[in-house]
């Protein structure tokens, strides 16, 4: 059977900004051309949306990109299970998993739960489905994010079995040391069941290894959100599989912006040399043509004579028509002012006041030191005013814990 995968499409990112339509845009660019490629099913790995509560907008477009794959003919693949709600396999079936963006804490709804609800797509919730086409198997097994502390644990649990005669697929959504070290990740590659493929979420960055019994596959993400360094040397896109003729195909996008990723290193400079030479980098890579406006990314590092502040207006002043500049600011500065910078960048990034609140919750816990449970989960029950729920959650977790 031929299977896109595609993922990480953050359905609602940037919006309300000026990256608002890049998310929409660049996911449909990828579901009509997997359409036009005439595959037999899409495998989403994670991440649909950007937030676990999408404003009724974004609801909106997501709604019409799902509703492209069940307004053509059907591609004969069905269930092999009875239990499947036939809905989703009208036209193109779409199964998939939950990313750390649309997960929710016990007892609530996340956002692919709803999609499933509607009949747009397949849920697999830490389980599996078996798909038939003309007496060909696939079988795909996904597991929705985990919080990274707990992960080998659960994978333990839920011991993912292959089926005899068919192709496995394991699907999953975290982070794996081997690409993304500085992160936190307890997950390796060598803790992976060994599923004829095994495609991850998360890392926004396509990768395929070929693991000799089995193969490992990253479509990176359809969009680019976490301005790392390894986005920018690589092509948004999405991979189409062959599971007969096995062949790995990664089909690349048109529509994305383009990201440029700048590192300038300083040692004992002054704040005229930052200046100049910020300006001089930023002026190199806007001579260039593109498509539309770039998203560029500066990263200072190193340090500076004396501990001054450096204003970011008088660093991209007359290019911020040209570009979306991000200024991550790592050289020696006064606490306080990189604080203030810090909410600055938040602010000009547009974030919702949830993600906002969030960011500002996880602060205020690392420097109380508290190490215990998921900042997302105490916040989730935070905003939905369930403080009886939380500290309930709390207490079953703290007693877990030192027992
Ligand atoms: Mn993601």
């Amino acid at each position: 059977m031929k299977i896109a995968f595609i993922s990480d499409t953050h359905l609602g990112y940037g919006w309300g900004g000026p990256l608002a339509d890049d998310s929409i845009r660049q996911a449909r660019e990828a579901f009509l051309k997997a359409i036009e490629m005439k595959v037999d099913f899409i495998v989403h790995p994670g991440d649909v949306f950007d937030e676990r509560i999408p404003k009724p907008e974004v609801w909106a477009e997501a709604l019409r990109l799902f509703s492209l794959t069940s307004m053509i003919e059907d591609t004969g693949v069905k269930p092999v299970s009875k239990e499947v709600s036939p809905l989703p396999f009208r036209g193109i079936p779409v199964l998939a998993i939950h990313g750390n963006h649309e997960r929710r804490s016990e007892g609530y709804t996340n956002p692919v739960e709803a999609l499933e609800a509607s009949g747009h797509l397949v849920y697999l919730n830490d389980s599996g489905v078996t798909l038939e086409k003309d007496g060909d198997r696939v079988y795909v097994f996904g597991m929705g994010y985990t919080p990274e502390s707990h992960v080998l644990e659960r994978l333990k649990e839920l011991g993912p079995k292959k089926q005899d005669n068919a192709y496995n697929i394991f699907v999953l959504h975290q982070n794996i040391k081997e690409f993304l070290p500085e992160d936190i990740s307890f997950l390796s590659l060598n803790d992976l069941p060994e599923f004829d493929l095994v495609v991850n979420g998360h890392i926004h960055w396509n990768e395929f290894r070929d693991m000799g019994s089995w193969k490992f596959m990253m479509p990176g993400s359809t969009v680019t959100t976490q301005l790392k360094k390894q986005e920018a040397s690589r092509k948004k896109g999405f991979y189409v599989v062959d599971t007969d003729k096995g062949k790995f195909d990664f089909v690349e996008l048109e529509s994305s912006r383009p990201f440029v990723f700048k590192e300038l290193s300083f040692s004992d400079a002054d704040i005229t040399d930052v200046v100049s030479e910020v300006r001089d980098a930023l002026e190199n890579v806007l001579s260039k043509e593109y498509t539309m406006k770039p998203i560029v990314k500066l990263k200072l590092t190193g340090s500076m004579k004396t501990k001054k502040n450096v204003d970011k207006n008088s660093l991209v002043r007359g290019f911020s028509d040209d570009a979306i500049i991000v200024v991550d600011n790592q050289l020696e500065t006064e606490s306080l002012k990189r604080r203030i910078e810090e909410l600055r960048d938040l602010q000009t990034k547009r974030l919702s006041a949830e993600t906002l609140g969030l960011s500002i919750l996880k602060g205020e816990l690392s420097r109380l030191g508290y190490n215990g449970m998921d900042p997302e989960a105490i916040f989730e029950y935070l905003i939905n005013g369930d403080i009886d729920k939380l500290l309930e959650a709390m207490v079953k977790y703290h007693s877990k814990s030192t027992s």
